[in-house]
C-alpha cells in the first residue's frame, strides 16, 4: 500500500484527515504515533522533526506531507474520490481555504492550547492564557453561528475539506467552552457533521481513548 498515515485516534487534527480518508475511502496504512513511547516518539520525529501529527507519507511518490489540510489537498489532487473535497471552482475553493484557516485559527488552535493548559503542572497554569483562548472561540462561535443559520456545509451546499476540519474543532470546543443552546445553528450544524458515516467512525475508534482527554467539565 503507498499511503500510510502516522496520527493518534484522540488527536483532533488527526480526525480532519481520517474524515477525508473515510468520506471517500481511500485505503492507507494506519500507524498510531504514542508520544509517550520512546521508540514510537523517535521514529516519528525522524519522519517529521517538528512533531506535529497526522503526517501522511506517500512511498509511491517518496513524498513526506505534514500539515492536516495539506494531507487533504494532496490527497484530493493526487488520490481523487467520488467527493471532491477541494472545489475544482476557484471561487468556491478560495471559500473552503478560508473556512478551513477559520475553523483552524480562531476554534481548533484556542481549544488546543485551553486543553494544553489541563496538562500542565497545577502551578504552571495559565488561567489568562485560558481566558483569552475561550473568548476567542466565543467570538467564533457567535460568527459561526450566524453563518450556518443558512448553510448546510461550511461554504454552502457541498461537503468539503473545511467540514472536514471543523468536525474536531467544534467537537473539542464543546468540551471546553460548552455550546449548550445559546448557539443553536452551530449545534445544529455540529450535529449534521456527527451523522456523517466518516465522522461516527472517527469518534468509534477514538472511544477507548476518550480517557485520556484531560477536560472532564468546562
Ligand atoms: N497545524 C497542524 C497542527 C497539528 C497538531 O497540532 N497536532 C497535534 C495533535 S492534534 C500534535 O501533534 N500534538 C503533539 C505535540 O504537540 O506534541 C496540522 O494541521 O496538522
Amino acid at each position: 500500500m503507498s499511503l500510510t498515515l502516522h496520527f493518534h485516534p484522540l488527536a483532533s487534527f488527526c480526525w480532519k484527515t481520517l474524515i477525508a480518508f473515510y468520506e471517500n475511502g481511500t485505503p492507507f496504512e494506519p500507524v498510531i504515533v504514542d508520544l509517550g513511547d520512546p521508540v514510537s516518539r523517535e521514529a516519528f520525529l525522524k519522519l517529521t522533526p517538528i512533531g506535529k501529527m497526522p503526517v501522511l507519507r506517500d512511498e509511491a511518490r517518496d513524498m513526506t506531507v505534514p500539515e492536516s489540510t495539506i494531507v487533504i489537498d494532496y490527497l484530493d489532487r493526487l488520490y481523487p474520490g467520488r467527493l471532491r473535497l477541494m472545489p475544482t471552482d476557484p471561487d468556491l475553493a478560495l471559500q473552503v481555504r478560508l473556512a478551513d484557516r477559520f475553523y483552524d485559527f480562531y476554534v481548533h488552535e484556542p481549544m488546543q492550547r485551553f486543553v494544553a493548559d489541563y496538562l500542565r503542572p497545577a502551578d504552571r497554569r495559565d488561567p489568562y492564557g485560558v481566558d483569552q483562548s475561550r473568548a476567542q472561540i466565543e467570538s467564533a462561535y457567535a460568527i459561526i453561528n450566524a453563518d450556518m443559520a443558512t448553510k448546510q456545509w461550511a461554504v454552502g451546499d457541498v461537503f468539503t475539506l473545511a467540514d472536514c476540519g471543523a468536525f474536531p474543532a467544534l467537537f473539542y470546543a464543546d468540551k471546553v467552552s460548552p455550546l449548550r443552546d445559546r448557539f443553536p445553528d452551530v449545534r445544529a450544524y455540529l450535529d449534521r457533521l456527527s451523522q456523517r458515516p466518516s465522522v461516527v467512525r472517527v469518534l468509534d475508534e477514538a472511544k477507548p481513548y476518550f480517557h485520556l482527554f484531560p477536560v472532564k467539565e468546562a
